[in-house]
């Protein structure tokens, strides 16, 4: 078993797509061991993605982060950190596999939709930037 970080991006919360977004992870064999809604702060927005610090979509990147409520969720399962990757599809919408969740729902190569750990170093950070370990409710992976 193993738990990937997972972010309902602003656009899909917007728009009335979270349980279209979650039966889909649930589908594919991930469980929700965590879960909340919040709204970032732009301070929290920078450092959540300060791997992309300079580049050319960094500034517009934290301000969608920032524009409205996300969901941070914990998902657990079998190779859930590549599962969910394959799930999300690739980055631009116009290139994810047909029926991955960037194709069917992504407005653009910014507002895409979901986010998701991209390895083990990644949801370890991202987990623990949003959750303690006793807001985790799955056993341990
Ligand atoms: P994520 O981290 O959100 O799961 O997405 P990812 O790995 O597929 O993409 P990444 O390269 O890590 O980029 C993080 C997020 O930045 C926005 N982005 N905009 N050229 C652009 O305008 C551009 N490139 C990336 C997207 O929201 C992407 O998910
Ligand atoms: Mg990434």
């Amino acid at each position: 078993m193993e738990r990937t970080f997972s972010i309902i991006k602003p656009d899909a919360v917007q728009r009335n797509l979270i349980g279209a977004i979650l039966q889909r992870l649930e589908n594919n064999g991930l469980t929700v061991v965590a879960a909340k809604m919040l709204h970032l702060s732009a301070q929290q927005a920078e450092e959540f993605y300060a791997e992309h610090k300079g580049r050319d979509f960094y500034e517009p990147l934290v301000n969608y982060m920032i524009s409205g409520p996300i969901i941070v969720q914990v998902l657990q399962g079998e190779n859930a950190i590549a599962k969910n990757r394959e799930v999300m599809g690739v980055t631009d919408p116009s290139k994810a596999a047909q029926g991955t969740i960037r194709a069917d729902y992504a407005l653009s190569v910014r507002e895409n939709s979901v986010h998701g750990s991209d390895s083990p170093e990644s949801a370890a950070r991202e987990i623990a930037f949003f959750f303690t370990d006793n807001e985790i409710c799955g056993r341990n992976a």
